[in-house]
């Protein structure tokens, strides 16, 4: 199972690539690179201290709960399933889902620029701009921005996952992301039967065995039912 920001999108969480969507009203360049971040430490934190308050006030959907019930029932009668997630909202975990990885990272984390201090922080207030407590350079969220390594413990378990499994799902998606998007092509190698879910037609669409096109907080609940 792969999810993007498309599941949240029912429990008020803005996705990214559609119109209203985050990258209409920040620079990409800007909020979700590496020299961004060095060039404006608390500009880039404002616009994820505003995005962190969405989220503290977000909670899971028809979507997300059927996903852990569909986990539950899956591994009840001894197979496998995992929940591949880009999404850094955390509202996965909070419906209750165990096996979840998150290959973007965690907007309720924060690690050092410069050291390896990490710490969860949650999605409560926080300073303007948080500093390391072994270095004092600034710390920045523990998400994945453009041009940076996956963590390589999280892909090498999303991948092995995808290249073993009888099923795979992408769930509100663009699919445009690489390498997550790329989970697709390693499950339709793998032999395995694949099912998109989205509210719009993606490059993945015509990839699959079965698009089906709706919202995902009405459609997972159908398959689990
Ligand atoms: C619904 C719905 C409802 C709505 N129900 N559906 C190969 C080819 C081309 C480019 C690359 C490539 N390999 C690498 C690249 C470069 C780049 C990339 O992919 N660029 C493309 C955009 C062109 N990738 C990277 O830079 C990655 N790193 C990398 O490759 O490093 C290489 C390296 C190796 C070794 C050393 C060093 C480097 C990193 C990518 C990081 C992405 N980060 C972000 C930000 C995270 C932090 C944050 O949140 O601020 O992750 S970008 C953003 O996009 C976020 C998302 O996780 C990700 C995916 O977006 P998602 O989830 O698909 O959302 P949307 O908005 O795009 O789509 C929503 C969908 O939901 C839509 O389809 C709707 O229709 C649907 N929907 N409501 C069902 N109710
Ligand atoms: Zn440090």
């Amino acid at each position: 199972m792969l999810t993007g920001a498309g599941i949240s999108a029912e429990s008020g969480v803005p996705t990214f690539r559609e119109p209203g969507g985050l990258w209409d009203s920040a620079p990409v360049d800007k909020v979700a690179t590496a020299e961004g971040f060095a060039a404006d430490p608390p500009g880039v934190w404002q616009w994820y201290h505003e995005r962190r308050r969405e989220m503290s006030a977000a909670r899971p959907n028809a979507g997300h709960t059927a996903l852990a019930e569909l986990e539950q029932r899956i591994t009840a009668g001894g197979g496998e399933f995992t929940l591949i997630t880009q999404n850094v909202d955390g509202l996965h975990v909070a419906a209750g889902s165990q096996s979840v990885i998150r290959v973007h990272g965690s907007l309720a984390d924060v690690r050092c620029t410069r050291c390896e201090f990490r710490r969860h922080v949650g999605m409560g207030q926080i300073d303007d701009v948080p500093t390391c407590p072994q270095c004092g350079v600034p710390l920045r969220p523990d998400v994945v921005w453009f041009g940076e390594a996956l963590p390589a413990e999280a892909w090498q378990a999303a991948a092995g996952a995808c290249g073993r499994c009888d099923v795979f799902m992408a769930v509100g998606t663009s699919a445009l992301v690489h390498p997550a998007a790329g989970l697709i092509d390693l499950a339709i190698d793998a032999g395995a039967k694949t099912v998109e879910i989205n509210v719009a037609p993606t490059p993945a669409s015509h990839m699959v065995d079965i698009p089906l096109r709706g919202p995902a907080g009405e459609i997972l609940p159908q398959i689990v039912q």
